[in-house]
């Protein structure tokens, strides 16, 4: 195939390409916004895509090839972490992977619990995934949050609901109390703080030491 370069403009209009052919075809002249990369057999646009009506959808096996980012370390205020695992440092491991058996435990105290899980070298995020179980009492609330860096202040997305008390080996009763982020601007660190991005799981009510909460994952995706 080929798809001659154009001189850079502000708008490039391309007919029928044919894309069956092998080959790399090269970048578009000045500016590359567009190029096909037969190396990979992707199309590359380094711009934004504009769709002004139509759909988008996916064919055959085609999906979302979600980027995951795991967790740099995790900081407590009240509550306790898993005597079994000992340090915060230890414990990033037991969220970084879902379904893997590995858990953080966090014990409730009668000032509740407040985790703050931190992300380092993050440059965009639209989702926030957080595999949990709240085993406590449908009276207490627990928020999931993002620190927004330009407010200053925590943002709630979700509430994790309180579920049955029962929990333990061979009971998988861990849930999603993940959520989307439209726009991460606000959310990922600058300055001193680049790249940063803080997630907080908040019991601020009164708590109890009965209850427990249980992640199996928190990860950023884009
Ligand atoms: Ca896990």
């Amino acid at each position: 195939m080929e798809l001659n370069p154009v001189a850079a403009t502000t708008e490039r209009f391309f007919g029928n390409v044919d894309v069956t052919d092998e080959g790399y075809v090269g970048n578009v002249a000045g500016s590359p916004l567009l190029r096909f990369n037969q190396d990979d057999e992707e199309l590359v646009l380094t711009g934004d895509l504009v769709l002004s009506g139509g759909e988008i959808s996916f064919d055959s096996t085609a999906r979302i090839g979600w980027a995951k980012k795991t967790a740099a370390s995790i900081t407590k205020g009240n509550g306790g972490f898993d005597g079994t695992t000992g340090d915060t440092s230890g414990l990033v491991g037991d969220i970084a992977t879902a379904f893997d058996g590995n858990l953080l435990h966090i014990d409730e105290v009668a000032a509740g619990f407040d985790i703050i899980i931190s992300f380092t070298s993050i440059t965009a995020f639209n989702w926030v995934q957080c595999l949990c179980n709240y085993k406590g009492s449908v009276s207490h609330a627990v928020m999931v949050q993002v620190y927004n860096w330009v407010s200053g202040v925590y943002d709630s997305f979700r509430i994790v609901p309180a579920a049955i008390a029962e929990f333990g080996a061979g009971i998988n009763t861990i849930g999603d109390s993940g959520f989307f982020v439209p726009d991460d601007s606000a959310y990922i660190g600058t300055g001193a703080n680049d790249g940063k991005v803080n997630v907080r799981i908040l019991h601020n009510s009164s708590g109890n030491s009965a209850h427990d909460f249980y992640i199996d994952c928190v990860a950023l995706y884009q």
